[in-house]
């Protein structure tokens, strides 16, 4: 109750941003390590683990249907960016080129340059989850994961993996990068799943 009345700045938007985060102007670039580079002629996308391996070229992402996604953008540095545009296919899309067996309940994502980040099937197979391969309309930029990456709206923006190029299936959960130095498991920003500590 005594928080309606020490709200600060925008208002109108306040009920979008997590505690803890303010608003940044541009769209900031974070990037553990170097950037990798990538051929898009050679550029694949394997699947491992419980799950019917597979590689899948491009063009099997881009056979899929192409949508517009709107997602606030969340990261646990503390900066929020609303009402990112991106262009991208949908994870449950996605699945249907697979074939992954039902004892999966987890996932490591892997990217090149070595960066990796572990998710739940649960909060991976969610309907507004999407690889982006544009970003207001432009290709992906290369700094922010082009040519592909994964947007995943409703956690911290470190699962959302930049140059995704590989998931690997698991029965049980293992840490990623971030969350084997301290990251949260799951990080969500509404609870301020920031750090496991
Ligand atoms: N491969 C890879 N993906 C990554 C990262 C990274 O360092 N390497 N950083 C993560 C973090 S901490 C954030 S906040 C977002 C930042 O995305 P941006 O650089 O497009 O803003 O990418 C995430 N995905
Ligand atoms: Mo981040």
């Amino acid at each position: 109750m005594l928080g309606k009345f020490f709200q600060k700045s925008n208002p109108e938007n306040s009920d979008r941003v997590p505690p803890g985060q303010h608003l940044a102007t541009g769209f900031p670039v974070l990037t553990y390590g170097q950037a990798p580079n990538i051929n898009i002629e050679e550029w694949e996308f394997r699947v491992w683990g419980l799950v019917k391996p597979v590689v899948l070229s491009w063009s099997d992402f881009m056979n899929l249907p192409q949508h517009e996604f709107t997602a606030d953008f969340h990261c646990v540095t503390r900066w929020s960016k609303l009402d990112v545009k991106w262009t991208g296919i949908k994870v449950t899309d996605f699945m249907n080129l697979i074939e992954v067996d039902p004892k999966a309940a987890h996932i490591m994502e892997h990217c090149y340059g070595g960066y990796t980040t572990n998710i739940a099937m649960t909060d991976f197979v969610r309907e507004e989850n999407f690889f982006a391969f544009k970003l207001f309309g432009e290709p992906l930029p290369h700094e922010h994961g082009g040519p592909l990456r994964l947007v995943v709206p409703h956690l911290y923006a470190w699962k959302s993996a930049k140059w995704i190029n590989g998931l690997e299936f698991l029965d049980k959960e293992e840490l990623g990068f971030w969350e084997r130095n301290g990251y949260h498991r799951r990080g969500e920003p509404w609870a301020q799943e920031r750090y496991s500590f």
